[in-house]
C-alpha cells in the first residue's frame, strides 16, 4: 500500500539487496531517542538495545544491534528465560515485521465499500474522533454492550480491557477459545490453576499428544525438550501427521484424530487396575483414589484399539513405561488443545496421568503447579472501579458455558450471536492486534458477522484482513518501535523498549487507548502522561530507575512470599481426579470416553497445525520469512492420492460444509490416510498484503464451527472435506466480498 514493491520485485533482488532491504536502508534512519538518552547509542545512532520481540506471544528477550540509526539484526538475549540467548526464525525475521513496506503509517478511514479497500488518509485526531463518537452513538442507541470488544493476548491487554469495561460492555472476545480453552478449563477443575509449568531437567518419558514442539515453537521449551532427547529422554508423540516433533520422537503414533481421550483413558486402565501409580501421592493428594479403578475398568487397551487404531499391546507398553518413569514422566498439558468437541475430556485424563505418575509436588518432579501470578510486585496507575454490568454475554458465558472461566469466553459463539441476533444485536466492534476474520472457523460467517456492524475500527501494525474490512484502521507503532507495559517473568520485570522512532504516525497502544480513553470520557482509567510515565509507575515499588531498567533490559523484582502449605485451589484443596463440579453441572465427573463424529468413506479430517517459519495468520508478509517458506499446499497420503490419480503439485478443490477453497497437492508418507493437512495463514483477503496476497488458501474458509460444551473451544480438526481435482488456478481464491455501503 504505502510503497509498493511487489513479491515478484523482491525475488528478483539479489542477496545483497534483500539484505540491504532487510536492514532498512531504504528508510531514513531514525535511531530511538530514548535509546540514545539512556546512552544505548552512540553519536553515530550505533549500539544494543535489550528488547522484547512480538513475533508470537511468547515474547522471547531480544537485544536488538542498531547501526546508523536502523536496526540490522536481532538476538536472542541470554538473560532472558524465554529466549536464553536464541530467537526462533520468525523473531530473527522481527526486523521485517517494522520494514515491512505495506505497514499501515498513518490512521485510515474507509471511503469505500467494505472490503473494497478503499481509504483515506487522516489524522489521529480525526480517527480518534470518529471511533470516539461512533462507539459513543451505539452505546446510546442500544447500550454499551451492542459494542464487541476483542484482542489477542498483548502486553496492553489490561488497558485494553479498561476500554472495554469502563465504557461498559461485557463482550469480550480473545483467541483463547480457538486454542487453549480445553487445557485451561481441564487443569482448573483439576489442579485448580491454569497452566502447571513443565521442568524438562530430570524427565526420562515425555508423552506429547498434538503439541508439535519442534514447529509450534516456544523457544525455551523447544530447547529444553531437545536437550531432554538428547540426553536419552524417551518422546512418545501422538499426532495423525509425522510432523517435526515426530522425527525428533522414540515413537510416533499416528492415531486417529479426535481418539486421543480413549488412548490416554486405557493408559490410565492399564496403571490403576494394575497398581503403577504413585499410591502414597495419590492417596494424599488426589479426590477419586477409591473409585477411580471402578470407573476406568472399561477402557481397557483392546476397547482402546478399535477406537484409535493403536494396537492394544502398543498402549499396554507405553502406560507401563510411563509408569515405571514414576515423577519423571510428563504427560505434556498441551497449547491449541482445540481440536474436537470432546478434546476437554482429551485434556482431564492428560491431567490425571500426570497426578498418577507423583510427578506434581515432588523436587525435581516434571510438573509445577507452583505457578503464583505474576507481577505482584509492580504497581499501577490507579484507577476507578469498572461500572456494574448486566446484559448478558453474547458469547453464552456463563448462563450456556457454565464450565468456562468469564476471561476465556467462547469466541465463535459471540461471532454467531452478532449474526442472529439473540440475546441481542451487537452493533460496534473494536479490534486490536487480532485477526478475527482468518482466526474464527467459517469465514464467510466472520464476514456476515461484520456486514452486520454500524462500525468496526481495527488497531493493527499492517493492513491484515480485518483492518481491510473495517472502518477505521489505527496504526500502532511496531513492537521495535514503541514501549509497553513492563512483562514480569520469573521474578524480574522485562521491558519493551524502542529502538528506532516510530516511523510515519504510527503510535503504541499506551497513546492510541489513552487517547481514545479520553474521548469517551473515560479517561480516569488512564492515569499516566506517556509510555514512559506509565512503566515509572510500575516500577515504583521496587526502587528501581526506568534509566537502570532500559540498560539492562529488566528489574528484579522481590521474591514472592510461599506459605510452604500444599494445597490446591480446587473445592476440595486436593487434586480433582473426580469431579463434583462436573458433576453438579451435569458433566461427568470422571474423565471420560465422548465419541466426536467422524468423516464419511469419500471425506477427509481437515488438520491445521503450525509452521515454524510463520506466525499464524499475521507474518505471511514479511518478505524475509517469505523468501524461506514452502508454497502452502494440501498434504494428503501419497497412497490415497494415487488411488484417486491425483499427483504431486495438482491444483485440486477441496471443501467442506461451509465453503470451498483451490490449492495445490503434496503427496506425501508423512499423514494418516483418512486425513489431509492445510498450513493456517495463507489466502488473505486483503489486497494491502502485496507480498501475501494471492498465496495459498484459507482453511479458515473450510472449518465449521463446533464448540465443546465443558470448555468453550472450537474443535478445529472436526471439519470433514471431499477432494477433487481441478484445472482451476488460484485464481478461484480469495474471492474479495464487498460487504454492504
Ligand atoms: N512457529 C510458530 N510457533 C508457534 C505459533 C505459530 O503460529 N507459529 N503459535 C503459538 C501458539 S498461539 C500456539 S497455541 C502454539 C500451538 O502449538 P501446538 O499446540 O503444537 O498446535 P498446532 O501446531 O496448531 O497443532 C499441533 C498438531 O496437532 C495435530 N492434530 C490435529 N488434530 C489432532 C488430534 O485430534 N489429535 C492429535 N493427537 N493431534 C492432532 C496437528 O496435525 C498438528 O501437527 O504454538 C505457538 N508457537
Ligand atoms: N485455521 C486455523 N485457525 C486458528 C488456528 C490454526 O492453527 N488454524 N490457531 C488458533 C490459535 S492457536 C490462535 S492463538 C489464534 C490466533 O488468532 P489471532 O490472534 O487473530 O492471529 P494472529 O495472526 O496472531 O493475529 C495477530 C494480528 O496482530 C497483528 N499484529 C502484529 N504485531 C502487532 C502489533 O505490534 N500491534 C498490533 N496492534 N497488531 C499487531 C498482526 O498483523 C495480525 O493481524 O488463531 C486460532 N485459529
Ligand atoms: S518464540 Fe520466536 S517469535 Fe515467539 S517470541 Fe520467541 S523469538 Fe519471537
Ligand atoms: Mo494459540
Amino acid at each position: 500500500m504505502t510503497q509498493s514493491l511487489s513479491r515478484r520485485d523482491f525475488l528478483k533482488l539479489g542477496g545483497a539487496a534483500a539484505a540491504a532491504l532487510a536492514a532498512g536502508s531504504f528508510l531514513p534512519p531514525r535511531a530511538a531517542q530514548a535509546a540514545r538518552d539512556a546512552g544505548l547509542l552512540d553519536a553515530n545512532g550505533d549500539g544494543y538495545i535489550p528488547s522484547m520481540c512480538e513475533m508470537c506471544v511468547w515474547r522471547c528477550g531480544l537485544i536488538a544491534k542498531v547501526k546508523d540509526g536502523r536496526v540490522v539484526k536481532l538476538d536472542g538475549n541470554p538473560e532472558h528465560p524465554h529466549s536464553k540467548g536464541n530467537l526462533c526464525p520468525r523473531g530473527q525475521a522481527g526486523l521485517m515485521n517494522t520494514y515491512d513496506p505495506d505497514r499501515v503509517l498513518t490512521p485510515l478511514i474507509r471511503v469505500g465499500r467494505r472490503g473494497e479497500g478503499k481509504f483515506r488518509k487522516a489524522s489521529w485526531e480525526e480517527a480518534l474522533d470518529l471511533t470516539a463518537s461512533k462507539m459513543l452513538e451505539i452505546k446510546e442507541k442500544y447500550g454499551a454492550e451492542a459494542m464487541v470488544f476483542s484482542t489477542t493476548h498483548c502486553l496492553t491487554q489490561q488497558q485494553f480491557e479498561n476500554i472495554m469495561y469502563a465504557f461498559g460492555s461485557p463482550n469480550y472476545g480473545t483467541q483463547r477459545s480457538l486454542c487453549f480453552n480445553a487445557m485451561i478449563t481441564a487443569f482448573l477443575l483439576t489442579y485448580g490453576i491454569e497452566e502447571p509449568a513443565r521442568n524438562y531437567e530430570n524427565v526420562e518419558f515425555i508423552l506429547m499428544v498434538g503439541r508439535n514442539m519442534m514447529e509450534a515453537i516456544s523457544t525455551s521449551e523447544t530447547s529444553e525438550l531437545s536437550h531432554a532427547i538428547d540426553r536419552g529422554a524417551k518422546l512418545v508423540y501422538l499426532d495423525p501427521r509425522y510432523t517435526k516433533t515426530a522425527s525428533k520422537a522414540a515413537e510416533w503414533i499416528p492415531i486417529r484424530p479426535g481418539a486421543d481421550s480413549a488412548f490416554l483413558l486405557a493408559m490410565i486402565n492399564v496403571i490403576v487396575l494394575n497398581d503403577l501409580a504413585d499410591c502414597e501421592f495419590v492417596k494424599q493428594y488426589t479426590v477419586g483414589c477409591d473409585g477411580i479403578q471402578d470407573a476406568m475398568r472399561r477402557y481397557t487397551p483392546e476397547w482402546a484399539e478399535k477406537i484409535t487404531g493403536v494396537p492394544a499391546d502398543t498402549i499396554e507398553r507405553i502406560a507401563r513405561e510411563y509408569a515405571a518413569a514414576k515423577h519423571c514422566a510428563l504427560a505434556h498439558p498441551g497449547w491449541r488443545t482445540s481440536n474436537f468437541v470432546n478434546s476437554f475430556q482429551t485434556e482431564r485424563a492428560i491431567a490425571t496421568l500426570n497426578a498418577l505418575s507423583g510427578n506434581v509436588l515432588i523436587e525435581g518432579g516434571c510438573l509445577s503447579t507452583d505457578v503464583t501470578e505474576e507481577g505482584s510486585g509492580l504497581a499501577k496507575p490507579p484507577q476507578p472501579p469498572y461500572p456494574r454490568m448486566s446484559a448478558l454475554r453474547l458469547d453464552g458465558t456463563p448462563w450456556k458455558y457454565p464450565l468456562v472461566p468469564l476471561k476465556l469466553g467462547v469466541f465463535q459463539e459471540l461471532r454467531d450471536a452478532i449474526i442472529t441476533g439473540e440475546p441481542y444485536q451487537a452493533h460496534g466492534w473494536f479490534i486490536s492486534r487480532q485477526n478475527p476474520i482468518q482466526a474464527l472457523p467459517d469465514r464467510n460467517k466472520t464476514l456476515e458477522a461484520f456486514a452486520k456492524m454500524d462500525f468496526v475500527a481495527t488497531v493493527d501494525i499492517i493492513m491484515n484482513d480485518t483492518a481491510w474490512y473495517s472502518d477505521v484502521v489505527l496504526p500502532e507503532a511496531s513492537y521495535l518501535e514503541r514501549y509497553d507495559p513492563l512483562l514480569p517473568v520469573d521474578g524480574k520485570a522485562y521491558i519493551r523498549q524502542p529502538v528506532i522512532e516510530p516511523q510515519g504516525e504510527a503510535k503504541s497502544a499506551l497513546w492510541i487507548y489513552k487517547q481514545l480513553s479520553e474521548r469517551l470520557g473515560i479517561g480516569d482509567y488512564f492515569q499516566y502522561t506517556d509510555e514512559e510515565d506509565y512503566i515509572r509507575q510500575q516500577l515504583k515499588p521496587l526502587g528501581v530507575s526506568l534509566e537502570e531498567v532500559k540498560e539492562k533490559g529488566y528489574a528484579e523484582m522481590p521474591e514472592e512470599e510461599k506459605n510452604g502449605e500444599i494445597t490446591f485451589n480446587t473445592p476440595s484443596g486436593k487434586i480433582e481426579l473426580y469431579s463434583e463440579t462436573l458433576k453438579n453441572a451435569g458433566f461427568s465427573p470422571w474423565p471420560t470416553w465422548e465419541e466426536p463424529p467422524a468423516p464419511a468413506e469419500n471425506e477427509f479430517y481437515l488438520l491445521t497445525g503450525k509452521v515454524a517459519q510463520h506466525t499464524q495468520f499475521g507474518t505471511q508478509n514479511n518478505q524475509l520469512l517469505h523468501k524461506y517458506s514452502d508454497e502452502p499446499r494440501l498434504w494428503m497420503n501419497a497412497k490415497i492420492a494415487a488411488d484417486r490419480g491425483l499427483a504431486d503439485g495438482d491444483w485440486v478443490e477441496v471443501t467442506s460444509k461451509v465453503g470451498r477453497a483451490n490449492i495445490r497437492l503434496l503427496a506425501t508418507e508423512a499423514i494418516r490416510s483418512d486425513c489431509v493437512y492445510m498450513a493456517p495463514g495463507y489466502g488473505h483477503l486483503s489486497k494491502g498484503l502485496t507480498t501475501a496476497f494471492g498465496l495459498g488458501a484459507s482453511d479458515s474458509v473450510l472449518h465449521e464451527t463446533y464448540t465443546d460444551p465443558i470448555s468453550g473451544g472450537q474443535a478445529l480438526s472436526q471439519t470433514f472435506v471431499k477432494v477433487k481435482k481441478t484445472a482451476d488456478g488460484p485464481a478461484e481464491t480469495p474471492k474479495p466480498l464487498y460487504l454492504g455501503e
